[in-house]
This record gives C-alpha cells, structure tokens and sequence, in this order.
C-alpha cells in the first residue's frame, strides 16, 4: 500500500503553541523557525509512503522536488522467521519509486533500532547509495543487547556499523530543504526524530491520536522519559506534518494511516493529550506494558538493526546465525 501525502494547507492550523507555554528548549526553537520558514516559503518536501502490513511500518521517501536529493526513513527488509529466510520485496519497491522519480538518495534514516522487522539499510545502500544514519546513543542500545546475546568482543559498541551518528540539534539537508535530528527518547534510548522542511518523522515516540503512543518497556525503555520526549515534540507548531513509523489500527477504524499534525496530537491523542500529567502518563503507560506480549521478530530484529541491517559475521561454514536467548526477555 502506498500513498503520496498531500501538500500542507496554507492555513495555519490551530493551537500553534501548546496552551500555557513559553519555549526555552534551543533545539525545538530552531527546529520551529525551520518549518515555520518552510511553510512560508513553500519549500516543503514531498513524501510518500509504504506500508509493510505483516508488521505495520510506514516507509516514507521524503524528497525535495526542486534537487530531486532524497531521504529513505525506517525501511524494511521481509523475514520470514519460519525458514529464517529475508527477502527484499518491500524494498524492491522503494527502490523502484526512487528510479522512476529520478531522485538521488543522500540519507538512509533509522528512527532507531527497530524490534518489530529488520531493516533493508545495507540492501538500500547497495541500490541506492546514501548514509545510513542513526542516533548516537545507539552505542548504548549495542551496549545492552551485546549482553543480552553475548556479543563476542569483535562486536562493536561504538555505532561503527553505522555511517553517521546524530545528536539533539543536529542540522542536516535534504537537497534544497533543512533538516533538524532531535533525540527524543524512551521507547528506546537512543530514538530520533527528524524534521525535515515542515514534516517531522516521530519514528515510535506517538502513534495517531486514536492510537496512542509506544510501548517503553524494551530493555533501557522509560515512559517518563517518553513523556518528557513527546512534550518536546508537542512545542513543535501546531501545523507541522507529523509521519509515524506504524499505525495499528485503532479499534472502530479500518484504515491504515500514518500522517497527523502536532495540533491533532496535542488535541486529542488519547494518551498524551495536552492536560495528561507526566505521572499519569507513566501509571497508563506501565500497565499497558505489562499486558503486552514481545513484539513477534524482536530477536531477530535486534540482533540485525544494532548491526545497521548487516547479519551476524558468518561462521566457519559460510552460515550466519542468529541466538534466541532463553527465559531472558
Ligand atoms: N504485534 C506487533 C507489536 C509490535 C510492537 O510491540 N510495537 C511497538 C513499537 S516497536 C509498540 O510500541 N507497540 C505499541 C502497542 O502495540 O500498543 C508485533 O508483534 O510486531
Ligand atoms: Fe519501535
């Protein structure tokens, strides 16, 4: 399934400000001024989208219309546990849109490391080209899953796998368009999202209003720390474009989306509107958790994302291999 977003309205949209509120935060100062500026100008990226139904992830080709420079944002590459088998369907088609629309692929973006399906960055890399770009505190997600599988020492800790590290307040470009990486925590340590022109990529930090938000109960996952994440985000104005890596499909919808704005999620995200307190917030947060079962490829899906999308090394016998940990998570 796949879909080309729509240019933003020229109106602004309500509830520019979160209610009550003064910015202090130079990060999201900035990153406001950006997508202010790009809303003004009409120099707004297009974006379109496809959905990976076996585990809900929303791949998005952000690009400039004027450079035809381009961003792959969380792709997916098929596993099909049963046979240990990975294929490159979905990522064929990404491919595939980026030759027929003649764009030049400068990014490969990881939100972060994804525990739900494998990343198709190496086989995008290889197509396509680009830097396959990650946050920073990846280094301490490594940290933690080497012990989980017991990474040999040859196993890097230090985000080496990746070709680019970012950090809060990073500036990047996207073509003719800028773009800002923010470190927005909790589902994960080392999250990211990224504003590019006037759209902002929340990776797992919220899902649509109707939904709610993700899960923090990872290892090194915290929903206070989400909270404080997502209040981050909510300062972001009110029209900004807001893409979601999944949709689950909230009960009573049959569709599957995954564009929003700030104001809708300040408005009536069912979990985190403006008016829920962080307390709250972590109290709904930790029981949902706790009636969660693991994601269906989690195991899989690590041990290949903290490696950038690449298998294990393989063995003596040329066969990589992957550990299922038992009675650990
Ligand atoms: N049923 C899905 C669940 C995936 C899942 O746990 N997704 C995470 C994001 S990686 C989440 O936050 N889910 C929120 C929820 O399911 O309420 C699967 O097995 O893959
Ligand atoms: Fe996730």
């Amino acid at each position: 399934m796949l879909c080309v977003a729509a240019p933003p309205p020229t109106a602004a949209a309500p509830g520019t400000r979160p209610k009550g509120t003064t910015m202090t935060d130079a990060t999201i100062i900035k990153a406001s001024t950006q997508i202010e500026a790009a809303r003004a100008a009409g120099r707004v990226p297009i974006i379109k989208t496809f959905f990976d139904g076996p585990t809900f992830t929303a791949t998005h080709v952000v690009f400039d219309p004027e450079t035809r420079r381009a961003a792959i944002v969380d792709s997916v590459l098929d596993f099909d546990q049963a046979s240990g088998r990975a294929h490159t369907g979905s990522a064929e088609a990404v491919v595939a849109f980026v030759k027929s629309e003649g764009l030049s692929i400068d990014w490969i973006l990881e939100t972060h490391a994804h525990a739900d399906h494998l990343s198709a960055a190496p086989f995008l890399k290889e197509q396509l080209g680009g830097q396959v770009v990650i946050g920073a505190d990846i280094t301490t997600v490594q940290s933690t899953f080497a012990k989980v599988f017991n990474e040999p020492d040859a196993f890097a800790r230090d985000g080496s796998q990746f070709d680019r590290l970012m950090v809060d307040g990073e500036e990047f470009a996207v073509g003719g368009i800028p773009a800002i990486a923010l470190h927005v925590p909790g589902h994960t340590p080392a999250c990211m999202a990224f504003v590019i022109g006037d759209a902002v990529f929340v990776g797992d930090t919220l899902f649509m209003p109707d939904y709610g938000t993700a899960r923090c109960d990872f290892p090194g996952g915290d929903a206070r720390t989400l909270y404080r994440s997502i209040r981050r985000l909510m300062e972001l104005p009110g029209e900004t474009r807001v893409f979601l890596c999944h949709d689950y499909q909230a009960e009573g919808r049959n569709t599957y989306v995954w564009e929003t704005t700030i104001a809708a999620e300040r408005e009536s995200n069912i979990q985190v509107h403006e008016g829920v307190s962080e307390d709250e917030f972590v109290a709904m947060r930790e029981a949902r958790d706790a009636t969660l079962a693991m994601p269906k490829l989690i195991l899989p899906s690590v041990q290949v994302n903290i490696r950038a999308g690449h298998f294990p090394e393989p063995e003596a016998n040329g066969v990589s291999y992957l550990k299922l940990p038992l009675n650990l998570l």
